[in-house]
């Protein structure tokens, strides 16, 4: 039996993709833990969008979850998520779900590696390459010249769709798809992620306007815990009503999967980790539904592959310039990495030039 001997956490706070930001100085926080047995070395992130929550994560890490993992089997992923959720439920999720995802994350890393085993093999890889769309070169502040040029270079590339915020300038938007939509043709795949950001009538009225860009998706269109309003936008749609990446917990899904959502998006950071996110695919699949999941396109490249609810994978490799191996796309899919574990490490460089804390 290998048990878990050491863990160590740190904070990197990183600049944000410019093209996608919807402000300047855009950043984001990755709080770090990586957990040591037998040789290896399992490392496990969370990721916190534009806070800096990222220390109080890592203290709860530090202080609390990290400690009870010493001695432990490195064979207990599900057993350690499962002791986590119950001890710290009575704190809500939110920060606990970060620190509880990243450790997971790094468990299931530790355990593939053990067993020479790349994470897809581990969950049970059914394919060896998945479809992807673009996202992160779309944003909101992009003048509409550079939006179709950027849109258009995902057409270039052969990836499946592309993915435009919404929802800034309601009144604008369907210029700046149509716009898009004239310039790459029928085949590439628009999504539209408006953030929570409209209210009922004006998601059903950007809608309409939107569905004569022939939309694949309209993406977050009303705030999250709103479900009447999703299933009266999928009744009056023609494009799938999509969400889920601000779902704390598999459980959150259940009520959006008989009509609210058709397309679940669940970031394994703000689930829980990798168990908790494979529940929300096999939650999916019994529904028939899609699985996007939101972001973090290097880790979630191998919970997509063992899925048979896979639809688009985000493209969103904001990661890149920070770690040791890129993502590889051929032929517009994302190739499944066959080395063992998830494969991100973070370069020196980037740990000696971001790290916080
Ligand atoms: C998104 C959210 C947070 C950071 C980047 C992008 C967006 C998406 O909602 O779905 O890509
Ligand atoms: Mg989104």
């Amino acid at each position: 039996m290998h048990t878990i001997e050491s863990f160590e956490t740190y904070v990197l706070r990183i600049p944000f993709t410019p093209s996608s930001a919807d402000y300047d100085g855009a950043m984001h926080e990755l709080m770090v833990v990586e957990v040591a047995a037998a040789g290896e070395t399992g490392l496990g992130y969370c990721f916190i969008t534009d806070v800096t929550a990222g220390a109080s994560v890592k203290r709860l890490v530090d202080d609390l979850l990290g400690p009870r993992l010493i001695g432990q089997s490195v064979r207990d992923v599900e057993r350690i998520f499962t002791d986590n959720t119950a001890l710290t439920h009575r704190m809500g999720e939110g920060h606990n779900r970060f620190a509880i995802a990243a450790i997971d994350i790094a468990l299931w890393d530790l355990r593939s590696r053990i067993d020479g085993l790349p994470l897809a093999k581990a969950l049970g890889q059914l394919v060896d390459s998945v479809p992807v769309y673009g996202s992160g070169k779309a944003g909101n502040r992009l003048s509409t010249d550079d939006l179709v040029r950027l849109s258009a270079g995902y057409a270039e590339e052969g990836l499946a769709g592309v993915k435009i915020r919404v929802g800034l300038e309601p009144t604008e938007d369907h210029r700046r798809v149509a716009a898009v939509r004239a310039e790459v043709g029928d085949d590439l795949l628009i999504m539209c992620d408006a953030n929570e950001r409209l209210d009922l009538p004006g998601a059903l009225h950007l809608g309409r306007r939107l569905a004569e860009s022939d939309i694949y998706w309209f993406e977050e269109p009303v705030a999250r815990h709103d479900i009447r309003a999703h299933e009266i936008l999928g009744e009056r749609l023609p494009m799938a009503i999509t969400g889920g990446e601000h779902h704390c917990a598999a459980a959150e899904f259940v009520p959006y999967t008989h009509s609210a959502l058709q397309i679940l998006q669940p970031n394994a950071c703000m689930v829980g980790g990798i168990t908790e996110i494979m529940r929300v695919a096999r939650l999916a699949e019994l529904h028939g539904l899609g699985f996007a999941p939101h972001l973090m396109t290097e880790l979630h490249v191998h919970v997509a592959a063992a899925t048979t609810s896979s639809s688009y994978l985000e493209y969103f490799p904001f990661l890149e310039p920070f770690i040791t191996e890129p993502l590889k796309l051929d032929g517009g899919r994302a190739v499944v990495p066959t080395g063992p574990g998830h494969g991100i490490r973070f370069t020196p460089d980037a740990i000696e030039r971001w790290r916080t804390h």
